[in-house]
């Protein structure tokens, strides 16, 4: 089997510090990208498989469809990059139509990428795999590849959309750096839309989604040694039409203490602490920020009820700030 592992994963000081940080601001706010531990990984995929969430099987479908016209663009026997490992079924239908040479999975989560990329080697013993444990958002750091194989990446799940979108501009630009002049991306965002829609994919039924979005303070509680009561957090999402994004927070049910590592925070009643952003972009939007990223929009697909987008962008210019 040819598989290997690449630890570059932040140290846990990075989670205590950070949400020390971001809990000291007003308003109160925990990044996203701490929802991923093993826990969270499955609560996620769970929410990709609810009635509710039609983002995963939306962009699976036009992967499946598309297949054939996404390898014209994205070529075969490339190193393909895919950008969070979020569900599985994703990367295989992709696999399948493209036949890479090296699959290059980066994900926060060790244990999620363990578990996800075992059974892909499992699966595809022929493909060699290159599994990468690392924060992407402060800037991708990537093993050894061989100069001579195409790159591409895969960046599916409208994941882009938890940046602001000047910080998803400078991400773009930075793994354009990695993929070189010419190189392909793939990448699924999620398509603005009637708001009763947003709203339901992020208030489900089964309440899933608010057990994924306090399980952010389960983490937080075991490896920040804090003390948040669950009881007393409620699950907010709302679509915030001005700013084109899905809102996620919870909530102070009442007047509250918690402490985090030896350190109090207040809480007032009805409070919030700023959890997630989600972005939504009609597709002149999106082609304006991957242009500001330096990206050519080469074709996008859509599937029928236009709820989600798959672009295939191209490097174009590696101009501007390169961090
Ligand atoms: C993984 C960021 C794309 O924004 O829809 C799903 C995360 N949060 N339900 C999204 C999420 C609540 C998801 N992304």
């Amino acid at each position: 089997m040819r598989y290997r592992f690449h630890n570059y994963h932040p140290p846990a000081e990075d989670l205590l510090g950070e949400v020390l940080s971001g809990l000291a601001c007003q308003p109160k706010r925990l990044s996203p990208k701490f929802f991923y531990d093993r826990r969270g990984s499955q609560l996620f995929e769970a929410i990709t498989r609810l009635p509710e969430y039609y983002p995963t099987r939306t962009e699976i479908g036009i992967l499946r469809e598309q297949g054939g016209r996404i390898a014209e663009h994205l070529g075969h026997e490339t190193v393909l990059i895919e950008l969070g490992s979020g569900s599985p079924d994703k990367i295989r239908v992709l696999l399948d139509s493209l036949r890479p040479a090296v699959y290059m999975p980066v994900d926060i989560s060790g244990e999620h990428l363990r578990d996800s990329s075992s059974h892909i080697a499992r699966d595809y013993p022929d493909l060699q795999i290159e599994a990468v444990c690392a924060d992407y958002s402060n800037g991708l750091q990537l093993p050894e590849m061989p100069a001579d194989t195409a790159r591409a990446a895969f960046f599916p799940g409208s994941s882009i959309g938890n940046f602001e979108p000047a910080v998803a501009i400078d991400l773009l630009r930075n793994v354009g750096h990695e993929l070189g002049p010419g190189g392909a991306m793939l990448i699924g965002v999620d398509l603005k839309k009637d708001f009763h829609k947003l709203d339901a994919a992020y208030n489900d039924n089964q309440q899933i989604t608010e057990a994924f979005n306090l399980n952010l303070l389960t983490r937080i509680n075991r490896e920040a040694d804090a003390n948040f009561d669950i009881n007393h957090f409620d699950h907010l999402a709302f679509y915030n039409e001005d700013e084109g994004r899905i809102e996620m927070h919870l909530v102070s049910t009442c007047d509250q203490e918690v402490r985090v590592d030896g350190r109090r925070f207040h809480f007032t009643s009805g409070e919030t602490i700023h959890t997630e952003n989600s972005y939504k972009y009609n597709v002149n939007e999106f082609h304006d920020l991957a242009s500001e990223a330096g990206y050519k929009a080469e074709n996008v697909w859509i599937d029928n009820d236009e709820l989600f987008s798959v672009h295939c962008l191209r490097v174009d210019s590696l101009a501007g700030n390169a961090d």
